[in-house]
């Protein structure tokens, strides 16, 4: 990477020790190994789902051994990585089914439902009688219906009914609707296998599908499972970066993306024993913290610090002040294991899907789930007299986190009165010129950070709502993007609208399966009235402005396929071949309302998205945004009213206080 390797100050501290003592990170080696321009898409396309190949196609009209085009290669590729996503996400959200089923047969002592209410929503989506019946045995119907909308084999997934009308009918007109989520991952990898499906659009399209039975599917059910099983998020105040690790005390870090080990693991560390075990051998107490999307899982229904994003991960092990790093799935870089040999950190694995050699398995099973976590915590604790120097680096930041969609309908009007019509009425007006959903990892060939920052407060100074998930939202919070006082540095029509609400004008809205919350609000948006009739008529956009997991390429298909433009930064993996860049880009458009394309300039982006959003605007007939029609309210309006003089005010009116000094 050329440049700097982060804008993150905690980083640069740590690449500094490093270099000093001569330790290779995913930012170092970035340098020594440059990406494969052909394997990238950058100057031609590789295929290598057959034995006769690799086949390299780098010169126009070029094709494989067999015949294959590059359309076709690049679209199996594609497709392949966006299955793998959707996969990853899918499975995860089925572990959650499975752990909802051991509650509600009374299987597992340790969980419990903690959000009722929110039960009782998702049984209603999924069509399921909740009159006069137990809580657990509605719980084991939604999970038994949850579980089989993997396994479904013909008709439509549950929850497409959740999204607007019109939107389902442009799916069911495509024949788009997934039927299962299982169903459709594997029938990309047929499709794409060698010798089957030829016709690039055609391949895409089905890879639209596999993306909506993550998005609509797998992923929705995770959040929706999350919720009922700890607790539907809520605003929380929280501390972000390296400096939330302790001197002294004993530091657990969770890191992955699940929150089932991780919420047990914060029972076990409160309890007074494992307190008292830690004070017992030197330690003032013990620190849970977390990375990437476990973290941001704690964060947001506990106020769990998060210490880092994705490329601090092996920067974390670094300080040497972790006595157990605790990981479950997907995210994780090898490069941990010999990391923490390095350290005294125990780097234990927790997953049956996912070992890393040379770190510790303790594998979780949520029927024992408190027991697992303790022994965790114990070996934690016992690694704490191991500690040598430590090096954490004194950067720390502050951030509000927890805006399900839940919370962001009810701020808007209360328990009785909260809707979308504030928001919507808003945009309507121009006070807010759009929304944006900002979310996705970090990628080491680009400066870490910085298009995430850049993009989002380009974003706000422009009146944009945005809402962010996953890395990006983490590495936002480092920064102090997700307080309050940010409106300080948003436009003046949104400014006034947080003001009003009192939110900051960047929500975090939680992991990457989380995503799924922006849909909500996305179709709730639609369903409200006034701007348009389906997620596709909003003037908002999607943007992954660092992305580099195939994760991220699912999420950026589903939201596509919803009807939502979005921009991913970084690098095209389509870029050697600009029709096949075309078919996602203005042939998705023309088919699903919203487009797929890249472009690594973060400025660029967001000119793209304010174009995007104004166009839309106008579509809708609504008044053209005007940066200074808005700003004559608010705080700032008052603060300024209070020192001007009583006689230069507009009639001498006078503030309760002054008339009571008087
Ligand atoms: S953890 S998928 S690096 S957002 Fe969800 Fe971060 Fe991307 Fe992993």
């Amino acid at each position: 990477m050329e440049g700097k390797a982060s804008i993150d100050p905690a980083v640069a501290c740590m690449l500094e020790y490093c270099e000093a003592e001569g330790i290779s990170t995913s930012l170092l080696r970035a340098e020594d190994m440059k990406p494969c321009p052909i394997g990238s898409g950058k100057s031609g396309i590789c295929c290598k789902v057959c034995a006769m190949g690799p086949c390299r196609l780098t010169k126009p009209d070029q094709v494989g051994l067999c015949g294959a085009t590059a359309d076709v290669i690049m679209a199996r590729n594609l497709a392949r990585s966006i299955a793998a996503g959707a996969a990853a996400h899918s499975d995860h959200g089925r572990d959650l089914a499975f752990t909802l089923l051991a509650v509600a047969k009374g299987e597992t002592p340790d969980y419990r439902i903690r959000d009722t209410q929110k039960l009782m929503s998702v049984a209603q989506l999924l069509g399921i009688h909740t009159d006069g019946r137990q809580i657990n045995q509605i719980a084991e119907e939604v999970a038994n219906r949850a579980l089989s909308a993997f396994g479904q084999q013909r008709g439509e997934i549950p929850y497409i009914s959740r999204a607007p009308r019109k939107r389902q009918e442009i799916w069911r007109k495509l024949g788009i609707v997934p039927r299962g989520i299982d169903r459709e991952v594997v029938e990309t990898l047929h499709r794409t296998h060698m010798g089957n499906d030829q016709d690039a659009e055609h391949i895409m399209r089905h890879a639209l599908r596999t993306a909506l039975a993550d998005g609509w599917g797998g992923s929705m059910l995770g959040t929706d499972i999350s919720d009922i099983l700890f607790g539907t998020p809520t605003p929380i105040l929280a501390r972000s970066n390296l400096g939330a690790l302790s001197k002294d005390e004993v530091n657990i870090v969770v890191h992955g993306h699940e929150p089932t080990l991780s919420e047990m693991i914060l029972t076990a560390v409160t309890m007074p024993e494992m307190i008292e075990y830690a004070k017992s051998k030197g330690a003032r107490g013990i620190n849970l913290t977390g990375i990437c999307c476990t973290a941001n899982e704690l964060l947001m229904r506990q106020g769990i610090a998060t210490i880092g994003n994705f490329l601090s991960q092996e920067l974390a092990l670094m300080t040497g002040s972790i006595e157990a790093m605790v990981v479950d799935i997907q995210c994780i870089m090898e490069a941990l294991a010999p990391l923490a040999n390095r350290f005294h950190t125990h780097l234990i694995t927790t997953s049956p899907k996912a070992k890393i050699k040379g770190a510790k398995h303790i594998e979780f099973d949520e029927h024992h789930a408190l027991d697992i976590a303790k022994e965790i915590v114990r070996m934690a604790i016992d690694n704490y007299p191991n500690r040598r120097q430590t090096n954490i680096p004194n950067v720390l930041d502050n951030m509000v986190a927890g805006f399900s969609h839940e919370y962001i309908n009810y701020m808007q009007g209360g328990l009785f009165r909260g809707s979308f019509r504030p928001l919507n009425d808003a945009i309507i007006a121009g006070r807010i010129r759009g929304a944006a959903g900002v979310v996705g990892c970090n990628n080491a060939r680009i400066c870490q950070d910085q298009a995430h920052t850049s993009v989002v407060r380009e974003l706000i100074k422009n009146d944009v709502l945005v809402v962010m998930t996953g890395c990006g939202a983490i590495a936002c919070s480092k920064f102090g993007l997700l307080l309050p006082e940010m409106m300080e540095h948003a436009g003046k029509g949104l400014r006034e609208v947080c003001e009003a609400i009192g939110i900051p004008p960047v929500l975090h809205m939680g992991s990457c399966v989380d995503n799924t919350r922006i849909l909500t609000v996305l179709t709730q948006m639609a369903n409200e009235g006034g701007l348009g009739e389906d997620i596709a008529d909003l003037p908002g956009v999607g943007i992954a402005p660092e992305w580099m997991s195939e994760k991220a390429l699912s999420i950026g298909t589903y939201f596509v396929a919803s009807g939502v433009y979005t921009i991913f930064g970084v690098t095209s993996p389509v870029a050697s071949n600009p029709e096949f860049a075309e078919l996602i880009s203005k042939g998705w458009e023309a088919q699903v309302g919203g487009k797929l394309e890249f472009e690594p300039d973060p400025a660029k982006i967001v000119e793209k998205a304010l174009a995007h959003i104004d166009a839309k605007r106008t579509a809708l007939g609504l008044v053209e945004y005007d940066p200074d029609r808005f700003g004559q309210s608010g705080d700032r309006n008052i603060e300024e009213w209070l020192e001007t003089p009583v006689e230069a005010r507009p009639g001498g009116a006078r503030s309760l206080a002054e008339i009571e000094a008087d």
